[in-house]
This record gives structure tokens, C-alpha cells and sequence, in this order.
């Protein structure tokens, strides 16, 4: 039997018309009419041989039967997530109450000012809260439960009765993940896709919540140190599918869980680029897809500027993965994205 893997990455986005509208022009990723793809980049693998070709929207959808099935994931409309219909683009608001965090490690260390923190990042707009205690930049420390419990909950507990936004909660850890949810979290975001702590997979199948499952190679202590793949966006996609399969076996249904490629998370600059570029193709694991790029190394590595100078970059960055039809972005800056969105939908409906 053969091995091939297929994939398809949609491109060629174009604006509804009526035609596209009827069905007749493209298709519409993850149910959405303003999401119409003319094309896409057919990728066939196997083994190391990888055929590429780019082809209409007519021919995609008269393919061959093994195409029906992920074309089928890619199209379907997406459950909405803690309540919220993934229709437009949704801004989530990072909260690190860290004292290590690569861009704002300190700030919001103390309880009052994270609370503080995720109150303004409300009121300029976040969709969802993404509280975190353990800083995964490269080259971190791990802390441990008590001490992530200690700075986590609080923020946390307060929070939960006064906000409107959902809260997600940013943990490796199963227990975190159990109080959360009981404190009133929503989302359950995990960096190791629930690889890192044995009891994760149950606990957060237990909760019932939807789980954001990310890529990452390696370890946040050693994961700079010259990771490699064959093909960086297949094989991390291919890595998150067999995430989703572990999630589903585990009673965690697809329709509950998100992707993310996991940007910066044991990835060269040509790796995380490769990986922007292509983000449309993870549409195709049939999940919401989430992007982290805000403030993140790789704008530095491109341009020289430290991590509260890489604002322009990561507003760059989250265009491209809405123009991808990524439905949620994880933002430091949330006034600022949440204008360059303003300026990007209005255009797009003009
Ligand atoms: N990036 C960071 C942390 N959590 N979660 C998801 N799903 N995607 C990401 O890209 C992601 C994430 C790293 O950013 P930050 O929290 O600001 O830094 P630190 O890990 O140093 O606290």
C-alpha cells in the first residue's frame, strides 16, 4: 500500500460575487462565504518525493474520490469556539503573568496589574483572554505546579465574574488545566499540544472545553538549537493530524479542538516564514487555526528590531493570516490589531 499523503492549500482568495456566492467560481473554506478560494496548491508526498501543482477550483472540487474527504474538512463550517462564532476574525489578548515572558516578562507578574492588563486588552477589543504563568519562550525555565497555580489562579478567579471575553488558560499542565476550568476558563491553550503532561489528554477531554492544540519541536529549553524537518509545513501538519487522531481517540471530537503551527516553537526564520506563507493549507485538518506571531523573534531576525519594537511586523503578520482565513489571532497589541482588522474588513467588503 502506499503512503502518499495529500494536502491541499487553498490560494487565490477572491471577494464574493454573486456567482462565487451561487458556488460556481470556488470554494469556501471552513463554511465561509467570504472565504472563496479560485485555486489551490494540490501537494501530493510520498516519502521524500513531494509533487506540487496548482489547480482550479472546478478541478479540486471534480477530483478524484480520495479528495472528497479533506476537501470535505475544509469546507465544513466551524463549531464556534467558547461561544463564539468564527465568521470574522477574533483577536485574543495575551496576558502573561510571568515574571520571564520574551516581550513583556515582569509586567503583569503581580496579580492586580495582570488583572489590570486583561481589563484594558477588553476594552480595546479582545475577543478572548489568554492567560498564562510559564513563560515557553527558547531557552526558559519550567515552573513548577504550586508556583503556576500560585500566580495563575488568582487572575483567573478574578477575572472570570467580570469579564465578557472568554478566558483561555495557557498551560502544559493537566491541573492547571482542571482548576482553570473550574475557576470559569473556557478555552484550554496548550503549547505541547497535550504532549507534555501524561494526565492532559484525559483532563482536558474531562472538562469538555474546546483545546488549542500547537506545534512545537522540542523542549522551550532546547528547541532554537538547529531544529529540522523534511518539509516544515507538511510535516507540521501532519504532526498536528496525528495530534487530532490522539484528541479524538482521548473523547475530545475534532469540532472541539484548534490548530496553531506554533510559530517561533523550535523553527529557523526560513521555517516560520515557510510556515506564514502557507497557514491557509492547515485549514485542510478540518480545526479553526490560530497564529501566534505577535512580537516574536523571527521580525527581529528579519529586520533588526528588539521585541517591543516588532509591532509594524506582527500586524504584517496577522494580515497574512487573515488573508489566509486563519480565524483567531494571538495578540500583545490588541487597539493596534484590532485597527489594522477594521481597515482590512472594511476594504474587503468595499
Ligand atoms: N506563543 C507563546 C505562548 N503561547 N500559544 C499559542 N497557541 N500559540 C503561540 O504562538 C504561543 C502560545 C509565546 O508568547 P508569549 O506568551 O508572549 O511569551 P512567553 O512564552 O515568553 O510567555
Amino acid at each position: 500500500m502506499s503512503d502518499k499523503s495529500i494536502y491541499i492549500r487553498p490560494t487565490a482568495r477572491f471577494a464574493p460575487t454573486a456567482d462565487a456566492a451561487a458556488g460556481s467560481l470556488g470554494f469556501a473554506v471552513a463554511g465561509r462565504r467570504d472565504l472563496l478560494f479560485a485555486a489551490a496548491e494540490l501537494i501530493e508526498r510520498d516519502g521524500s518525493e513531494i509533487a506540487r501543482r496548482i489547480v482550479s477550483a472546478a478541478e479540486l472540487c471534480s477530483g478524484p474520490l480520495q479528495l472528497a474527504g479533506l476537501l470535505e474538512r475544509l469546507t465544513r463550517r466551524r463549531d464556534p469556539v467558547a461561544g463564539l462564532a468564527l465568521d470574522r476574525p477574533l483577536v485574543m489578548g495575551v496576558v502573561n503573568v510571568t515574571p520571564d515572558s520574551f516581550s513583556d516578562g515582569g509586567r503583569y507578574l503581580a496579580a492586580d496589574a495582570a488583572i489590570a492588563h486583561a481589563l484594558q486588552l477588553e476594552a480595546e477589543g479582545a475577543d478572548i483572554l489568554d492567560i498564562g504563568a510559564e513563560s515557553t519562550r527558547p531557552g526558559a525555565e519550567p515552573v513548577d505546579l504550586q508556583e503556576e497555580l500560585r500566580r495563575v489562579m488568582p487572575v483567573i478567579e478574578a477575572l472570570a465574574p467580570r469579564v465578557r471575553a472568554p478566558l483561555s488558560i495557557d498551560t502544559r499542565k493537566a491541573e492547571v488545566m482542571r482548576r482553570a476550568a473550574r475557576a470559569g476558563a473556557a478555552l484550554l491553550n496548550d503549547v505541547s499540544a497535550l504532549t507534555h503532561d501524561p494526565a492532559a489528554l484525559q483532563v482536558a477531554a474531562e472538562t469538555g472545553l474546546p483545546v488549542v492544540l500547537m506545534h512545537a519541536q522540542g523542549d522551550p529549553r532546547t528547541m532554537q538549537d538547529d531544529p529540522r524537518y523534511d518539509d516544515v509545513v507538511l510535516d507540521v501538519y501532519d504532526w498536528l493530524g496525528a495530534r487530532i487522531e490522539a484528541c479524538e481517540r482521548a473523547g475530545i471530537p475534532r469540532s472541539r479542538l484548534l490548530v496553531d503551527p506554533g510559530i517561533g516553537f523550535g523553527k529557523t526564520l526560513a521555517h516560520n516564514l515557510a510556515l506564514l506563507g502557507a497557514s491557509s493549507i492547515f485549514h485542510g485538518l478540518g480545526c479553526a487555526v490560530l497564529l501566534g506571531a505577535s512580537r516574536k523573534s523571527f521580525i527581529g531576525g528579519l529586520t533588526g528590531a528588539d521585541a517591543q519594537g516588532r509591532l509594524p511586523g506582527s500586524l504584517a503578520a496577522a494580515l497574512l493570516g487573515v488573508a489566509q482565513g486563519l480565524q483567531i489571532l494571538r495578540v500583545h497589541d490588541v487597539a493596534a490589531t484590532r485597527q489594522a482588522l477594521a481597515v482590512w474588513e472594511a476594504s474587503r467588503g468595499a
